[in-house]
């Protein structure tokens, strides 16, 4: 007979930023139990999965008390009894429960908690790893390949530049350890760099050096002098990822260059960017445009260079029907993915699979606020999903998750090895 859902358990604890969130314990009537906490993102798609807030005075508005309180009552109510390796029927249960199009009733991080921790409880009820219980409906993957993050700004560091995320990833690297020695080895030199230029004014939210640049280009240079200065060859061994996060600067096609004291379109944008495709050894660009420029969008993934890949966030927002629609236009060619901005694990991979259907690459993705919570990297290996970003190299909430790849590498069949260069929507770099 299978195992049932006993209680579910709404917990408040804290994430990265020193901010509550929402933990979700599920225990069975075997006597399993899983946890899990919902992430919170700083630069948000507004097509996303409502982060229920509290409002107020206590802690900036930003408390969850409301969002515990529907995890201790409704959803406990709804939950009981339920068998828990049915994790469609659940996941259906709770966006019945909650009733809006956006999960804005119950809150989308009690209802990713929940679903999250279900698959944990499944896990342990069955006596499996969470990427083992969830490789059930995929092939279980290699280890994913890392994005990380050097640089923050944008939204992560009050703007100092534009762009949010400078990162890298180690695309000659020939295993996963082997790509985080790698970053490692450049995440050091970016430091050495920053503090001799005195231009390190400390770290942004997800870990990365918050520099205190003048423009964007300046970022980039000092992203190209910390590769070389690390020792792996930049473009072959170690190329670069950036995250414009271009929704956070811009609407309407205008936007406003805060560093380079500039107004642009859309065009002028594009421009800017694909220049920096030129000029460096980019292989990926998220958000290049806003989430509600979807034709500039297109034009831009139509003129990038075939080796990089052109990635929708905010833009899709874990979203099936997003997803498909942006396909059609030719909007992107790569979904970052991201369970809480849907708000169940069963939407999370209706996304997954619109992605993989319309032929885009995918990448699993972690918020600028963390917790200690590893799901993601066990959905990366269970899922197949063949890279990771989860910001930068530095700082618990975001080195527990590369650690935990560490650990799956011993358990997986593949071992330690990373995807084929097939698996990427870039082509040679
Ligand atoms: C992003 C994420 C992670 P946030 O934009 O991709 O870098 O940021 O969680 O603030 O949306
Ligand atoms: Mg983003």
């Amino acid at each position: 007979m299978s195992d049932t859902i006993e209680t579910v358990i709404g917990r408040r604890i804290w994430d990265s930023r020193g901010r509550p969130t929402v933990e979700v314990e599920i225990r069975t009537v075997a006597g399993a139990s899983g946890r899990a906490i919902a992430p919170a993102g700083a630069s948000t798609g507004s097509g996303e999965a409502l982060d229920r807030r509290d409002g107020g005075a206590a802690f900036a508005g930003l408390d969850v008390r409301g969002a515990v309180s529907s995890v201790n009552g409704e959803i406990r109510d709804a939950l009981r009894g339920y068998p828990v390796e049915d994790q469609l029927g659940v996941d259906r249960a709770l966006v019945e429960l909650d009733g809006t199009g956006n999960k804005a009733r119950l809150g989308g991080n009690a209802l990713i908690a929940t679903s999250m921790a279900l698959a944990h409880a499944a896990a342990a009820s069955a006596g499996l790893p969470l990427w083992r219980h969830l490789a059930a409906t995929a092939k279980p993957g290699p280890l994913p390949l890392p994005e990380i993050q050097i640089l923050g700004g944008g939204a992560h560091a009050a703007r100092r530049v534009d762009v949010q995320d400078f990162m890298v990833i180690a695309v000659g690297a020939p295993d996963y350890p082997t790509a985080l020695d790698w970053t490692a080895d450049v995440y050091r030199a970016a430091g050495l760099i920053l503090a001799d230029a005195g231009k390190l004014q400390g770290v942004a939210d997800e870990g990365g050096y918050w520099p205190a640049f003048d423009s964007n280009e300046e970022a980039l240079d000092c992203l190209m002098r910390a590769i070389e200065a690390s020792g792996h060859a930049p473009g072959d061994e170690m190329a670069i990822a950036l995250d414009i996060a271009a929704s956070d600067f811009g609407r309407g096609g205008r936007y406003t260059l805060a560093r380079d004291g500039r107004e642009i379109d859309s065009d002028g944008l594009s421009e800017m960017l694909l220049g920096w495709l030129a000029r460096y050894p980019v292989v990926s660009i998220e958000d290049p445009l806003a989430e509600d420029d979807a034709d500039a969008f297109a034009r831009f993934t139509a003129a990038a260079p075939p080796r990089v890949q052109v990635v929708g966030d905010d833009l899709v927002t874990t979203n099936a029907a997003r997803i498909a629609h942006c396909a059609s236009l030719g909007a992107g060619n790569t979904a970052l993915i991201k369970p809480n901005q849907i708000g169940t694990l069963t939407e999370t991979w209706e996304a997954l699979e619109t992605a993989r259907a319309k032929g885009w690459g995918a990448i699993v993705s972690a918020r600028s606020g963390e917790t200690e919570d590893v799901t993601i990297v066990h959905l990366g290996v269970g899922w197949g999903i063949p890279q990771l970003k989860v910001g930068s190299f530095t700082r618990s909430e975001r080195m527990a998750k590369w650690n935990e790849g560490l650990r799956l590498a011993e358990q997986v069949p593949t071992g330690d090895a990373l995807p084929e260069r097939s698996a990427f929507a870039w082509g040679d770099s």
